[in-house]
């Protein structure tokens, strides 16, 4: 679905400011939600007069997105890619329409990094990493059925995206260090709370013994904690429980001990994005690299900072 934007098209908005087409993911999660906030909240304060689309977690929809912008001649285009590869078509497009384009969030596997001015987002390995850090750390209360060996499911996020693969990637370097704790089962959940409480359903009963879940987002992990309580399993308790984001709803959980550690991933990328497209609209120097800044949770942090999240 596409909203927004009365403004004129070409350079300079309908009050001189600029245009930007922003072609978002989807609503699929908590996250999203803050990230979409963030965006539509600063591009009004800043005067940005914003297109912007949802697409519904379909990659074919964000390349019609990002057509219907190329037509109508905006200023910038921005967009947090579903997937990292087969952007390289219409990327090319927007250049040879002389639109730049500003990565936000999620990267693209392309070679050719001509095709957008920079990539603004959290970097996933090393969140991956935090959470696998955590569990090195924390092995012996997360052998919770004490047989010498930590068995952990993993739901991971979407498939081919950013930061399922990197996240994935991270979590497992470190937890080599320690070959008492094995992924044992690893399945998307697509990032949604649904897909995490499904995924979570088979593994109790395709699994026996699982001390630790790994979810890739707030969002599966609390899917997964509806599981676990509907087999009659306490969460945090009986199962550990690490998960990336720390929305408001994980944050929660946290704070009550039905998950054990969060990995933050920050999405109020909006103030950030504005800054950046500004520059690049007037022509600026831009680094081609903008990591977000963001940090980890254990349960009395949670329960200290609970009431001033934002999102
Ligand atoms: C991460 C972002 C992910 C979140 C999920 O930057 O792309 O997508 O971790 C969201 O909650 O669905």
């Amino acid at each position: 679905s596409e909203s927004g934007g009365s403004g004129s098209s070409g350079s300079g908005g309908s009050d001189g400011g600029l245009t930007m087409g922003f072609a978002q993911v989807g609503a699929e999660s908590g996250w999203r939600t803050a990230n979409t906030k963030s965006i539509q909240d600063t591009a009004k304060s800043e005067g940005v007069d914003l297109k912007f689309s949802d697409a519904q977690q379909k990659q074919e929809n964000q390349i019609k997105a990002i057509r219907s912008y190329i037509q109508q001649k905006v200023d910038v285009i921005a967009f947090s890619p579903v997937v990292e590869t087969g952007w390289d078509t219409v990327l090319l497009e927007a250049k040879r329409a002389k639109i730049p384009v500003i990565l936000t969030d999620r990267s693209v596997d392309s070679k050719d990094d001509s095709l957008y001015e920079t990539f603004l987002g959290s970097d996933f390995v090393q969140e991956g990493e935090k959470a696998g850090d955590w569990l090195v750390e924390n092995a012996d209360e997360s052998d919770v059925d004490g047989d010498g060996s930590i068995k952990v499911v993993e739901l991971e996020g979407t498939t081919g995206a950013a930061p399922a693969i990197d996240r994935k990637e991270g979590f497992g370097s470190k937890i080599a260090a320690d070959d008492s704790i094995e992924v044992v089962a690893s399945q998307t959940g697509d990032f949604t709370r649904d897909g995490g409480k499904k995924v979570m359903e088979t593994f109790l009963k395709s699994e026996k013994g699982i001390d630790v879940v790994y979810a890739h987002n707030d969002d599966m992990g609390l899917g997964a904690i509806e599981a676990i309580k509907a087999a009659g399993m306490k969460p945090g308790t009986d199962v550990k429980i690490i998960t990336v984001d720390a929305v408001k709803d994980g944050m929660t959980a946290l704070s009550k001990g039905e998950i054990n550690f969060i990995v933050e991933c920050n999405p109020l990328l909006g103030p950030q994005l504005m800054d950046l497209a500004k520059k690049v609209v007037d022509g600026e120097e831009v680094p081609k690299r903008v990591v977000t800044e963001e940090t980890t949770f254990d349960q009395e942090q949670a329960a200290e900072v609970l009431d001033q999240r934002q999102y």
